[in-house]
């Protein structure tokens, strides 16, 4: 036998236990991207109590979709040793260019970031930030449906010690910061530099030179990297973007 009402509490239970658990942490990042996803992983690992935002259905952002939609990307040395940490396969395609699913490299990303131990609520949108003493200290969160269908419903807050903006091209977090402190981030003019065309060698360096503090407290990586310091796109080479999420990791742990 079984008893539709046990399967409903089972869930709705269970998720509001990770829920409430979440509301205090040490990371709250924004976006299950690659960069976001690595992010976790390894500040996970560590021992870190993160948690993860993502707005969409699925996790992964934009790696499932390859390059115009051929679900395969390209990844170059060091970056090709995270996808062996990952236990990700790929082919050396030329020498220096590694090639791999892109299903394989998400799916494989989200599984080992959750089994590491961070909470990923997916269908949730980060849409404003917590500030005091002029840090970041927090999140601002909705039901991603919320935001669809354009309710006038209040969202909820979710403390943490540090941010990490990880929503790739519109760097959602860093905006919000940007708009709400009247332009005082951490970049030449104060606001989002703002993203370049595609130059992938340049890019792929960029994003990691530019994983860092772009407001006390909030951090960025991948994609928000280059658009908030105004770094060109890369396209489908996705090194820059793992390499980043571990750099961040790697910035917060020193930090906490
Ligand atoms: O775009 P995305 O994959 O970011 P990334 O980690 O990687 C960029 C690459 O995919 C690619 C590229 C490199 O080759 O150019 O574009 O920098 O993932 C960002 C995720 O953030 C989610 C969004 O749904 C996506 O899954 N996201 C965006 N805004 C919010 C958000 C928000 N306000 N709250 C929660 N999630």
């Amino acid at each position: 036998m079984i008893e539709e009402t046990i399967i409903s509490k089972a869930i709705i239970e269970s998720y509001l236990n990770d829920l409430l658990d979440s509301i205090e942490s040490d990371v709250v990042i924004g976006g299950a991207g690659p960069s976001g996803l690595c992010a976790a992983y390894y500040l996970a690992k560590r021992g870190f109590k993160v948690v993860l935002f993502e707005r969409a259905l699925k996790l992964g952002g934009g790696m499932p979709g390859g390059g115009m939609m051929f679900n395969r990307i390209v990844v170059q040395e060091p970056a090709r040793r995270i996808l062996d940490e990952f236990n990700i396969r790929c082919q050396e395609y030329q020498p220096g260019y590694f090639v791999t699913s892109s299903l394989e490299a998400a799916a494989a990303l989200a599984d080992k970031t959750l089994k590491a131990g961070a909470r990923i609520f997916n269908l949730i949108t980060i849409e404003d930030v917590i500030v005091r003493e002029n840090c970041v200290s927090g999140v601002v969160i909705n039901w991603s449906s919320v935001e669809m269908a354009k309710l006038h419903i209040d969202p909820v807050s979710f403390a943490s010690r540090f941010v990490i903006d990880a929503t790739g091209h519109p760097c959602e977090i860093a905006r919000i910061v940007e708009k709400k402190s009247g332009g005082k981030l951490l970049t030449p003019t104060g606001r989002i530099e703002g993203e370049k065309s595609m130059w992938a060698e340049v890019a792929e360096q960029f994003t990691v030179d530019n994983t860092k503090e772009a407001f006390p407290n909030l951090y960025v990586c991948g994609m928000a990297s280059n658009a908030v310091f105004g770094g060109p796109r890369m396209g489908p080479i996705f090194g820059g973007m793992l390499l980043s999420g571990k750099k961040v990791a790697e910035l917060i742990m020193k930090k906490i």
